[in-house]
């Protein structure tokens, strides 16, 4: 027994030997031999949410440097940084993920390398949390979360930019959630930047790229509402909804952006102009949901913006909500191909821009009109555009010239109802081999005698800024297909010039309350009154039963005339007290029928 015990004492002895020797070596190695990784564990640095970590990890992050570059690698756990960090040149700091992490809420228990932040409070200009100093210097696979973060505190405090770089060539922001800095990412005078694979909830702006002349690339984001439970009514969630930009691209050269989503932002993807000027790009794959501007294009260069694949979806209730916005003094050409349009929303693309150009080619439109007053999918107020091979899926009005425009080419599209097009007689309206719309198939014995259903789907294409469709039951038990009118609803009446005609307009009686209460609701023929809409001169029956006005119009010189519904309205909700409809109300019309003499 006693030689077997020796022996066991001589074997440990001999076995902590070994490993004293060993470890001096492991220690002889670290200090002598050259590596292009630091365990930042051996290094001080240590997980705890009370103690900074701050200098510990800022000197390792110097000694890589020193070394000539490296990884620095962070294991799993919660790491307090009360100051800033600089990411020298060639050196890496990494965390536990190769995929971009999500956190649902920012006290959850995760597993992973988490960087808790707190310096700048308050400042917005202050130095970044993350400051990637030199050439190829690059932060991947952390969380950041600012734990001092408190969504109850609107309009929300302010830090400086979450991570930063500028002077510097091919830095990189890899496989991060940035969960909720004011300010994500800012890229100034940081060529050849590559980001990607990011989550989070930046507040106020997630992206800013300025001044970079040689190409960016920005890839597989998704700034979506992490960490909250979101509810469009809480104030926190409508600061973003109305102040935060989810991406803004000033001065860059040939940025190319891949595959990026953004939800609940004011702006999605801004295009903007400071003192450097303005971007142009390739822009593949954007996607933006619930935001009031998914992209707005203040100023682009002239080579332009190509957007392709983009997925644009509206805002819930809002009816001031705008897909694509293209401002009044932007230079550049805003090229859209394959992109669809979706989600309640007022407009898809709206184009002001005199100098500019926009193209929508084989893009896809549906839940236009979210305010169902007659707003159009596409409105061009300036400049030239060509709307082309593309789709509508809703009836309505399709695409909207105003004389302002210059030159409107309209080619090749198919449309529920056929196309639909205001602003169709301008002489800067071309068009060509569109789906035919009702009005346009009309033949001269058409025209001699028709019918105007109104809230069936073929009533597009003849009536502007009517309320959307809708139904009532008579008392003879029938449906009714109807609209309300506006204050200003217009139809156009197709007609044969030298006929004279007799128009019908037949329209629910008993809702007539604006017009019992104002002699300025009439029926209008172009510029001249040619009936009342008043109950009491048009002795309409009562109740839910639809009475006629008749119109006796003489021989015209033109193909076309214009008849007007005007009435200063009236709101349900403020007559019903049970009612939630703040519509202001006209009229309820059913049928306009036309009849040659
Ligand atoms: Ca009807």
């Amino acid at each position: 027994m006693n030689n077997v015990r020796f022996n066991y004492c001589k074997a440990l002895l001999a076995i902590a030997a070994i490993c004293i020797l060993l470890l001096t070596a492991s220690v002889q190695a670290q200090q002598t031999e050259p590596t292009a990784r630091w365990n930042a564990a051996q290094y001080g640095v240590k997980p705890s949410e009370t103690e900074d970590q701050t200098d510990a990890l800022q000197a390792l992050l110097d000694k890589a440097g020193q070394a000539g570059g490296g990884t620095v690698e962070l294991a799993s756990g919660r790491y307090r940084i009360n100051g800033n960090l600089s990411i020298p040149g060639g050196v890496t700091l990494k965390g536990t993920y190769s995929v971009p992490p999500t956190v649902n809420r920012k006290d959850d228990n995760l597993k992973g390398t988490v960087l808790l932040a707190y310096a700048g409070k308050g400042d917005p200009e202050g130095k970044p949390f993350i400051f990637l100093a030199g050439d190829n210097a690059v932060i991947a696979g952390v969380i950041i979360i600012y734990p001092e973060w408190d969504r109850k505190v609107v309009p929300p405090i302010p830090y400086p930019p979450c991570i930063a770089s500028s002077h510097t060539n091919n830095v990189g922001v890899l496989d991060c959630c940035l969960l909720n800095p004011y300010e994500g990412i800012r890229m100034v005078q940081a060529h050849r930047h590559l980001l990607r694979n990011i989550t989070g909830y930046p507040i106020w702006r997630g992206l800013l790229v300025d001044q970079c002349y040689d190409i960016g690339r920005v890839e597989n984001f998704h700034y979506w509402p992490f960490g909250l439970s979101y509810n469009p009514k809480d104030p926190y969630c409508e600061w973003i909804n109305k102040n935060g930009v989810a991406f803004e691209f000033a001065r860059t050269d040939w940025e190319y952006v891949c595959n990026t989503f953004c939800f609940g932002y004011g702006v999605g993807y801004k295009f903007s102009e400071y003192r450097h000027g303005a971007a142009n790009g390739n822009f593949l794959g954007l996607g933006a949901d619930s935001c009031r501007r998914a992209v707005l294009v203040e100023q682009s260069q002239e080579p332009g913006l190509l957007i392709t694949n983009g997925e644009f979806v509206g805002r819930w209730t809002s009816q001031d909500s705008v897909c694509i916005e293209v401002a009044e003094g932007n230079r550049g050409k805003v090229s859209l191909n394959n992109c669809s349009f979706w989600g309640p929303v007022e407009t898809c693309i709206r184009s002001n821009s005199a100098k500019g150009q926009l193209t929508a080619n084989a893009c896809h439109f549906v839940n236009w009109d979210n305010g169902g007053t007659g707003a159009s999918a596409i409105k061009i107020a300036a400049g030239k555009a060509i709307i082309s091979n593309s789709t509508f899926q809703q009836a309505g009005t399709h695409v909207e010239v105003l004389p302002s425009a210059k030159s409107v080419v309209i080619t090749g599209n198919q449309a529920e109802g056929g196309l639909n097009v205001d602003g169709v007689q301008l002489p800067q309206t071309v068009m060509a081999a569109n789906e035919l719309n009702p009005l346009d198939r009309m033949t001269t014995e058409d025209k001699q005698q028709y019918i105007i259903d109104l809230g069936t789907s073929n009533d597009a294409a003849f009536i502007r800024n009517w309320h959307g469709p809708e139904q009532f039951v008579n008392n003879q038990n029938e449906t009714i297909t109807s609209r309300w009118t506006t204050r200003e609803s217009k139809v156009n009446l197709p007609v044969v010039p030298g006929k004279a005609y007799q128009l019908t307009v037949r329209l629910r009686a008993n809702r007539y309350r604006d017009a019992d209460a104002s002699p300025a609701a009439a029926l209008w023929l172009e510029d001249k009154q040619v009936a009342s809409l008043s109950q009491k001169e048009t002795a309409l029956p009562h109740p839910d039963e639809t009475g006629v006005i008749t119109v006796q119009i003489p021989a015209q010189d033109k193909d076309r005339l214009t008849l007007v519904f005007k009435a200063p309205g009236w709101v349900p909700a403020e007559v019903y007290q049970r009612s939630n409809d703040y519509r202001t109300l006209g009229v309820q019309v059913d049928k306009i029928e036309m009849k040659a003499q």
